[in-house]
Parts: structure tokens; C-alpha cells; sequence
């Protein structure tokens, strides 16, 4: 069922601790992250602890966990203190996107100097 934990997900054995990770912030409603291969000084990967496919999924299905994990993502940035230089928050969707995990999630990206358009 949309929401329910699927046993073969990664994110979803974060969520329940089964999967170890670098959790830098939880909430009732959402787990941050610190991403295993950080393309950034810091990348931090926010999820919602319910499961949807994507971020688009999860907005249509509960915007306001949808709209928590982006105003967490912005708190992140805060505390991580890349706000002042700016960072990017990024939905792939979609394997031709290169996503590669199918829980939706935010990839909180700064710290470096990032290039528009990306890649
Ligand atoms: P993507 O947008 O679905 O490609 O993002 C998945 C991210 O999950 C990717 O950046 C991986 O490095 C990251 N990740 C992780 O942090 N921990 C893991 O155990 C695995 C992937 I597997």
C-alpha cells in the first residue's frame, strides 16, 4: 500500500535503523543523512519516513510531509551553514535522471560553487 514500508528498499531499512547511516536530523515525519558518496562537502540526503517513489509521488499522496522535508532541507542548510554561499536541493526522478534509489528523497548539495545548468 502507498506509504507502507517495502522490504526490499533501502531507504526504508534507514528509516527503521535495520541499514546504518550518518543521520544528522530526524523528525516525526522525516530522516536526513549524510550521502555515502557526497558529491559535495556537504550532501545530505533528506527522506520521509513513509514510502513514495518519488518526490512528486509523495507530494500528491501527503504534500505536507512533502512540504516538511523541504523546510527541514532548508534548516539543514542552516545549521550546516551553506545557506550564506547558496546550495541546491535536487529531486532525480527517474532512472534516466539518475535516480537509483525509489524512495523519494532530497539531495541537499553546497559548500563548493555549483554550475547551472547541471549535468
Ligand atoms: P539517487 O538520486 O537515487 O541517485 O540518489 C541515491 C543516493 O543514495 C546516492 O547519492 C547514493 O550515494 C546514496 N546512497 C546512500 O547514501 N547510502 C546507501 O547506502 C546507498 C546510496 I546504496
Amino acid at each position: 500500500m502507498a506509504g507502507e514500508p517495502q522490504a526490499d528498499c533501502l531507504f526504508c531499512k534507514i528509516v527503521s535503523g535495520d541499514v546504518p547511516a550518518t543521520v544528522v536530523r530526524e523528525t516525526e515525519t522525516v530522516v536526513a543523512f549524510r550521502d555515502i558518496n557526497p558529491q559535495a562537502p556537504t550532501h545530505i540526503l533528506v527522506i520521509p519516513r513513509v514510502h513514495h517513489p518519488d518526490a512528486a509521488s509523495l507530494a500528491a499522496a501527503e504534500p505536507g510531509i512533502a512540504a516538511d522535508l523541504l523546510r527541514e532541507a532548508g534548516e539543514i542548510a542552516a545549521a550546516e551553514k551553506i545557506d550564506g554561499s547558496g546550495y541546491r536541493i535536487v529531486f532525480n526522478t527517474g532512472s534516466g535522471a539518475g535516480q537509483t534509489v525509489f524512495h523519494a528523497h532530497a539531495h541537499l548539495l553546497g559548500g563548493r560553487g555549483l554550475q547551472w545548468p547541471p549535468g
